[in-house]
């Protein structure tokens, strides 16, 4: 009697334990949705708020680098055989059309792409745009007045004496809002005519910053009198309490982003990439942007632009070429850098 109860004591034990076994298996299953990395070229805030979010909704195990798209685009270049992030999110499509030039962009047309609003993603499937910003200019109130400067109005009221070492703007070397301004000038202009232009604009300026969001918090503080930024930003900066920030749109018309997801050739984990991007488009992702002071006008047809943007609604805008802005950017670039002797900042 006692050897039978042992038995079926044990025999018991042994399917409690399998039972376990088979359970825990199943859980780790349903856990193990993979990882993710993208490579974010908008503002820190927002990337980690889309991390946290898309982990949460979906359980993939999701991670970001914020970087300025110039440097976004020298790392995937280094890293063109050995890709860790599977994603570029976030920064104007020209980065990642000078990107597709390098033979590191996988096309892909999301289902979500339907929802896109026309002209808004390449047909090809090389970048799928997610938001758009209007540049322009952003002052301090105080440190105008106290000069008895004017906000500028217009590009060539950067070239007044008065300005001079007023002026910060990062540099299109390292960031996308700046390379905006150099290919919106060239197009606006003609490439010579622009490159002189920014001869005689370069010692106006006080500082070259890495990223195109600077000269909007520095305005805010006080670092700066004037500078150029995408007006979003400047709008972002003075709702979180700067509130001696003034924004203008030049007179002449101004260049726009499009700010572009895309997937990365040769990554790891492209399905899930392809998940991330799908749940980007969607109306619901797009409109998060405001909830951590993003205020880009947005791309999905069924999306609702912040409140905040309205002011800037209309701005006098150029017809940009994103494509030709995109694959004349390393030329560009390296012509701004010899005609202005500058280079970009690394920090
Ligand atoms: O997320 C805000 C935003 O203005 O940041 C990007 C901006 O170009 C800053 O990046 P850089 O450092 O490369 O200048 C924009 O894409 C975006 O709208």
């Amino acid at each position: 009697m006692f050897k039978k109860s042992i038995v079926l004591f044990t025999l018991l034990l042994l399917v409690l334990s399998g039972n376990a076994f088979a359970a825990g298996q199943q859980d780790s299953k349903a856990e193990d949705k993979g990882s993710l990395v993208f490579y974010a070229g908008l503002q820190e805030d927002h990337a980690a708020m889309i991390a946290e979010e898309f982990e949460a909704e979906t359980g993939i195990k999701t991670e970001f680098v914020r970087m300025s798209s110039g440097e976004i685009l020298a790392r995937l270049k280094a890293e063109k055989d050995n890709m860790t992030a599977s994603v570029w999110y976030g920064g104007p499509v020209d980065g990642i059309v000078a990107a597709n030039a390098e033979g590191i962009i996988e096309p892909y047309i999301s289902p979500e792409a339907v929802n896109i609003k026309e002209g808004f993603a390449d047909p090809n499937g090389i970048w799928t745009g997610i938001y758009i910003g209007y540049l322009g200019f952003v002052g301090n109130k105080t440190m105008l007045e106290e000069r008895g400067l004017e906000m500028p109005q217009s590009w060539a009221d950067f070239l007044k004496p008065e300005y001079n070492q007023e002026i910060v703007v990062a540099h299109p070397g390292s960031s996308g809002t700046a390379y905006t301004m150099l290919a919106t000038l060239v197009q606006m202009m003609g490439e010579d005519e622009a490159m002189e232009y920014f001869k005689k604009f370069s010692p106006q300026v006080r500082q070259f910053t890495k990223s195109g969001t600077a000269p909007g918090r520095m305005a805010g503080l006080g670092e700066c009198t004037v500078g150029i930024t995408f007006l979003h930003d400047a709008i972002k900066y003075k709702k979180e309490g700067y509130t001696d920030i003034v924004i203008s749109a030049p007179a002449e018309g101004t260049g726009y982003e499009i700010g572009g997801v895309a997937l990365l050739k040769n990554s790891p984990d492209q399905d899930n990439g392809k998940i991330f991007i799908d749940w980007v488009l969607t109306k619901e992702v797009q409109e998060m942007g405001k909830t951590v002071g993003s205020f880009q006008f947005l791309t999905n047809k069924n999306a609702m632009p912040p409140e905040e943007a309205m002011p800037i609604k209309d701005t006098k805008l150029i017809e940009y070429n994103f494509q030709w802005a995109g694959e004349n950017k390393k030329r560009l670039v390296q012509r701004f850098s010899v005609e202005t002797s500058t280079t970009a900042p690394t920090k």
